[in-house]
C-alpha cells in the first residue's frame, strides 16, 4: 500500500477531474479493492467508463503516470469519479454506491452485523505491510484473524508467476517512478528469479513457511464459511441473498481461482457449490471474467505447468495436498 500524498477517504466535491461518464472507475483487473467495487457496480447494476490502471503486476507502473497522479495522487487504485468528483478510498466508494442506488440493497436490514463479520474478516491485515518481515507467530495470528490476510499469504507464487512476463524495462522504470525503492527492488528480485524464488535458497526459508501459514489458516476460514453455509443450507454467506459479505469473499475466491488453490476447498461441498453459484452471477461475470488479462491467465497456466514439473514448487504451494492429504489429515499427523 502506498501511503504518501493520500487524500482522504470520501467524495471530493472539490477536486473536477476531466471525465467523460457521468460514472468513471479507475481500476485494476487483479486488485483486490478495485475488485469489490467492480462487482458492486454491476450488482446495482450502474454503467460505468472503465479506465483500466496497470499496476508494475499487470504490466507497468501507470498508477505512477502523470495522467493518474492527478486522479489520484496516492497512486492507488480503484478511484470512483462521480461528475467528475473523485471519491477515494474502496470502502468510502461502496458506501457511495449504496446510497447512489440502494437497490438491490447490498446490507439488508437486520444482517448489518453479519455481512459485517464476512467483510471484517476478508480484509488484508498486514502489519507494516511487509509479510516478510513478521515471525510465523505474528503471521499465524495475523492469518487466523482475517481470511483476507491468509489468502494474501497465498498470494507470492501469482506475483512471482506473473512477473515472469513483465518486461525487464518495465522493472527498471519502476526504481526511476515508483515512490518506494524497497518494493521496486522487490519487484526487481521477484523478476530476477522468477517461480523458482519460492524453492530457492534462502528465499525459501521465508516464502514456504509464509505459503503454510497461508493455507492452513486459508482451509481454516474455508471451513468456517462451510459451517456456516451447511448451517440452513443458506446459498450465500449471510443467507438466502446476495449481500456485501459475499462481494468481499469474492475478491478472495478469485485470488484462490488465481494461484490454483481450489485443492483447498475441493471437499468442503457446500463451499464448492458457494463459488459455483457466485461464479454463475452475471455481476461475476462483468465484473471479474471479463477483467481477466491474459497476463493472469497465462500466470495459472504457468503456476499449475511448474506444479507438474517441480516436485519441491507443488510441496511448497500445495503441503501435505500434494501428497493426496487433507489439511486437517495434515494437522492431525503432527
Ligand atoms: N485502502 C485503499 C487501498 C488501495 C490500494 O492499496 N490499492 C492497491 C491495489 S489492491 C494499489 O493500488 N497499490 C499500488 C501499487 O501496488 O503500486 C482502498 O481500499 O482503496
Amino acid at each position: 500500500m502506498v501511503k504518501s500524498n493520500a487524500p482522504s477517504a470520501g467524495v471530493h466535491e472539490e477536486i473536477n477531474l476531466p471525465h467523460t461518464a457521468a460514472i468513471e472507475l479507475y481500476h485494476n483487473a487483479l486488485s483486490f479493492c478495485s475488485q469489490k467495487v467492480r462487482v458492486c457496480l454491476a450488482e446495482k447494476g450502474i454503467d460505468y467508463e472503465s479506465n483500466h490502471i496497470h499496476l508494475i503486476k499487470t504490466e507497468w507502473h501507470e498508477n505512477c503516470s502523470s495522467l493518474y497522479k492527478e486522479v489520484n495522487p496516492a497512486i492507488t487504485v480503484p478511484v470512483l469519479v462521480h461528475h467528475g468528483h473523485p471519491i477515494y478510498e474502496s470502502l468510502s466508494q461502496i458506501q457511495y454506491i449504496e446510497t447512489l442506488k440502494p437497490i438491490p440493497e447490498l446490507i439488508p436490514k437486520g444482517l448489518e452485523e453479519k455481512v459485517a463479520f464476512w467483510t471484517a474478516t476478508a480484509e488484508v491485515e498486514i502489519e507494516g505491510g511487509e509479510l516478510g518481515s513478521m515471525t510465523e507467530e505474528a503471521l499465524n495470528a495475523a492469518a487466523a484473524r482475517c481470511f483476507g490476510t491468509s489468502v494474501a499469504m497465498l498470494s507470492m507464487p501469482v506475483f512471482l508467476s506473473l512477473y515472469e512476463d513483465i518486461t525487464w524495462g518495465n522493472i527498471f522504470h519502476g526504481f526511476l517512478v515508483y515512490p518506494n525503492f524497497g518494493k521496486a527492488f522487490t519487484s526487481f528480485i521477484m523478476k530476477l528469479f522468477g517461480s523458482n524464488f519460492i524453492t530457492m535458497a534462502p528465499f525459501s526459508t521465508k516464502s514456504v513457511p509464509i505459503i503454510s501459514v497461508g493455507r492452513k489458516h486459508t482451509r481454516q476460514h474455508l471451513e468456517e464459511l462451510d459451517k456456516a453455509l451447511r448451517m440452513d443450507g443458506r446459498p450465500y454467506a449471510t443467507g438466502a441473498d446476495f449481500t456485501m459479505a459475499d462481494v468481499a469473499l469474492i475478491s478472495l475466491f478469485e485470488r484462490l481461482w488465481q494461484g490454483n488453490y481450489e485443492f483447498l476447498f475441493e471437499d468442503l461441498l457446500a463451499v464448492k457449490a458457494y463459488w459455483q453459484r457466485i461464479q454463475s452471477r452475471s455481476s461475476f461475470k462483468q465484473a471479474i471474467l471479463e477483467h481477466r488479462l491474459p497476463i493472469m491467465n497465462k500466470a495459472r497456466a504457468r503456476i499449475i505447468s511448474m506444479k507438474e514439473k517441480v516436485p519441491a514448487y507443488k510441496d511448497a504451494l500445495e503441503g501435505k495436498h500434494a501428497r493426496g492429504m487433507s489439511e486437517t489429515d495434515a494437522l492431525m499427523s503432527h
